[in-house]
């Protein structure tokens, strides 16, 4: 445990580097679309390098020795960036601008928008490999974006402190409940996309 402590210095520069590229390359492409567009999908972008006893308990989770090389391999979300939009059509708006940049390189992705998980989280997951340059070098590293709707983070958020991080059983109530508000939350989302459909429609035949 002494060593993966000590050992990391060079990999966290890396995660910072990579966490800077990523968000500047993001707010370019956001501002490319508002500027096409003339509309923000964006509500608001939240970043953070993971901590490093949250990266311990990823890796017990997954049953690997804490290691740095197994914290590189197994890891994937070292790097996170969550971009929360308003309208459910915005994240996939942001989804493809995002898959479309020249910068990055698209590791894997995962649509639990359309496939939730039992818990009901529902956010879609985009792993990226974005480039640093150290020492003359060009190396990738990788980083995970969630993209979601306001609704969507309301319920992980909450869902976050009420029992996602929790290590026992947790009552049967609770998670049948926290499953029904997913899909409450999933019903606000698709109401709030269909008035403002309406209403774009509506203000287009006003002009
Ligand atoms: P934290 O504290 O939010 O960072 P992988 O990263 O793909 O190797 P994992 O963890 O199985 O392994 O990936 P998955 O299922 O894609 O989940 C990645 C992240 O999605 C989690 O990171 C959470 O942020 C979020 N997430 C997934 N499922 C749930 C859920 O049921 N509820 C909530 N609130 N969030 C969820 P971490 O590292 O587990 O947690």
């Amino acid at each position: 445990m002494g060593d993966y402590y000590n050992d990391l210095s060079d990999i966290l520069i890396k995660y910072d580097f990579a966490l800077e590229t990523l968000t500047t390359e993001l707010n370019i492409l956001i501002k490319e679309y508002e500027f096409n567009n003339k509309v923000n999908p964006v509500e608001h972008i939240k970043t953070r390098i993971k901590s490093r006893e949250s990266a311990i308990r990823k890796l017990k989770r997954k049953g690997y020795e804490i290691t740095k090389e197994n914290l590189i391999l197994h890891v994937h979300d070292m790097v996170g960036v969550r971009v929360v939009c308003s309208f459910l059509s915005d994240v996939y708006d942001i989804v493809r601008i995002i898959k479309n940049s020249k910068l990055f390189k698209i590791k894997s992705e995962e649509d639990f928008i359309k496939n939730p998980k039992t818990s009901g989280y529902s956010s879609y997951h985009l792993n990226i490999l974005v480039p640093i340059h150290l020492n003359g070098k060009v190396e990738y590293i990788e980083a995970e974006i969630q993209i979601r709707t306001m609704a969507m983070d309301f319920w992980a958020s909450l869902d976050h402190k009420i029992q996602y991080k929790f290590d026992g059983e947790i009552p049967e109530e609770v998670a049948d409940e926290i499953y029904n508000c997913s899909i409450e939350i999933k019903e606000l989302d698709k109401k709030m996309y269909d008035m403002n459909t309406i209403m774009k429609k509506y203000k287009d035949s006003c002009n």
